[in-house]
């Protein structure tokens, strides 16, 4: 955008459940605050089936899938919506690419290098266009989609 407050924007990051796991929740939340997010929701949830499966639905024909769900659903994660000027790619900047082998070598300094293990458990999820983030938003949080940004961090 070209500044302004009419260029804020907003993105669901979750913490997967190798990052809840692996006591990474604080580090992530003040990488995020440090970057000038506001963390404008958050959520600990357990997934179950239908859900992750629901929430990775572009992925059911992958081979990965299965897998992909069982990962999902083996732990609490937390769901956030955060919000910032370009908030979308700039989260998808911060945690690096998807397979957190190749962001130690390529990224070193991204949260899925500090935090993730491989391709699959890459600690953290970020909604890869302002279309998802809004579909994103939208499931885990179906009164948070738009409107007055003041009246929602009283639910935090
Ligand atoms: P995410 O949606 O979780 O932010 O990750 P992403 O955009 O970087 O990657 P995507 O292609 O959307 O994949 C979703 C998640 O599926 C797992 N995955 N496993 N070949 C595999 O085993 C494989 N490929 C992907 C990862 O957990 C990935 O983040
Ligand atoms: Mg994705």
């Amino acid at each position: 955008g070209s500044g302004g407050a009419s260029s804020l924007e907003r993105t669901l990051a979750m913490i997967k459940p190798d990052g809840v796991s692996g006591n990474y929740s604080d580090l992530i939340k003040r990488i995020i605050v440090e970057a000038s997010f506001n963390i404008v929701k958050e959520m600990l949830t357990l997934l179950d089936e239908q859900t992750a499966s629901a929430f990775y639905l572009e992925h059911s024909s992958r081979t990965f899938f299965p897998h992909l769900v069982t990962y999902m659903t083996s732990g609490p994660v937390l769901v956030m919506v955060l919000e910032k000027r370009n908030a979308v790619s700039d989260w998808r900047g911060l945690i690096g690419p998807t397979d957190a082998q190749k962001a130690k070598i390529s990224h070193p300094h991204s949260i899925r290098a500090l935090c993730g293990k491989d391709l699959q458990r890459n600690c953290v999820h970020g909604s890869d266009s302002t279309s998802s983030a809004e579909r994103e938003i939208k499931f885990f949080f179906k009164d948070v989609v738009s409107g007055d940004v003041a009246s929602q961090h009283d639910e935090l």
